[in-house]
């Protein structure tokens, strides 16, 4: 027969028993634990507004010169995290003026753009130019070489997702820069495999949306390649929510940023209401349910991305709709 055993140790022993062990660089798991029943994230549910982002966006550029900020870059900040929107992805506000470049290099950690203002600036990846319009998703994956410049005469702004607080967790990056400022570089190519513009997209959640099945209009942005995510630690989609339409409430084992393209509505995340309009940010942390409503009068874009490729290859993946 196996039994539990029950000791009375006095609080003395254990005092000094722990500061022993302490001392040692020893930790008895009986206390604290680190396992808990479901994932609890350190993360808040957020939004951040254009309204206030484009102005300090434009005040960088008048205050940092691409010279001093190898990027010129604005990290949207989780409240209740360091410098970073959500655990293992970040979301950044990139500016970079008429006739500035930002210079070449690459990293460990992978990298999309959505462009937010500005067209006809572009990013240079691997050595193709890569064109940039409002609405389009530009990929830098993990160790390309890229470089942005904006030959226009208006600024080019976009959203920045890296997942680079994921690769610091790892202790797995690397960085370097290139031997020039910029990249040498061929003209844009047709269907690149860095490019998706939203003009596509758009013209596909349309004709989703003519077809009327009732279901969600939401695409997922494939890897040209694999046919996968589109890099191997982010997913990006693209939802269209109709006039008046309301989600289902839904929650899943991956953290969530989401750029609103065009629309005006209300996302119910956890326990906080988050008002959104044009070209807002918002996070939805690990495994808190998240609804979406459209209250204006035209059809809402959302464009999001997640780490769900990560939890999916490590068979942590879940998800569920309220009941
Ligand atoms: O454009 O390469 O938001 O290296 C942060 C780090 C953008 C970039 C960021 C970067 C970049």
């Amino acid at each position: 027969m196996l039994k539990l055993t029950d000791i009375q140790s006095s609080p003395e022993e254990l005092d000094t028993y722990y500061a022993q062990l302490r001392a040692q660089h020893v930790t008895p798991a009986w206390i604290g634990g680190g396992i808990t029943v479901e994932p609890q994230s350190l993360a808040v549910p957020y939004v951040w507004h254009w309204r206030d982002l484009r102005p300090q966006a434009m005040r960088a550029a008048e205050l940092v010169g691409t010279a001093q900020a190898e990027r010129r870059v604005l990290r949207l900040t989780n409240p209740t995290l360091p410098g970073i929107a959500s655990n293992t992805l970040v979301a950044n506000i990139q500016i970079v003026m008429p006739g500035e470049i930002a210079r070449a290099h690459r990293h460990s950690g992978a990298a999309l753009r959505l462009i937010i203002e500005g067209k006809g600036g572009y990013t240079v990846v691997n050595g193709e130019r890569v064109p940039m319009a409002p609405g389009d998703l530009v990929l830098t994956p993990n160790w390309s070489w890229h470089d942005h410049a904006n030959d226009t005469d208006t600024p080019m702004i976009w959203l920045d997702g890296l997942d680079t607080p994921l690769v610091r967790m790892l202790e797995a990056g690397f960085y370097e820069e290139y031997h020039q400022d910029r990249q040498d570089h061929n003209p844009p190519v047709n269907a690149s495999e860095w490019h998706y513009p939203m003009s596509e997209m758009r013209a596909a959640l349309q004709r989703l949306a003519a077809a009327n099945t009732g279901e969600e209009i939401v695409l997922e942005y494939k890897n040209r390649r694999t046919g996968g995510p589109v890099m191997s630690t982010i997913a990006c989609h693209v939802q269209m929510l109709r006039p008046g339409e309301k989600t289902q409430a839904r929650r899943r084992v991956c953290c969530t940023n989401y750029h609103v393209v065009e629309g005006a509505g209300n996302s119910v995340v956890g326990d906080e209401w988050l008002d959104w309009n044009d070209k807002d940010v918002f996070t939805v942390p690990t495994w808190t349910f998240c609804e979406h409503v459209n209250s204006g009068d035209r059809p809402a874009l959302l464009f999001s991305f997640s780490d769900a490729p990560v939890m999916q290859a490590l068979n942590l993946y879940r998800d569920e709709s309220r009941p």
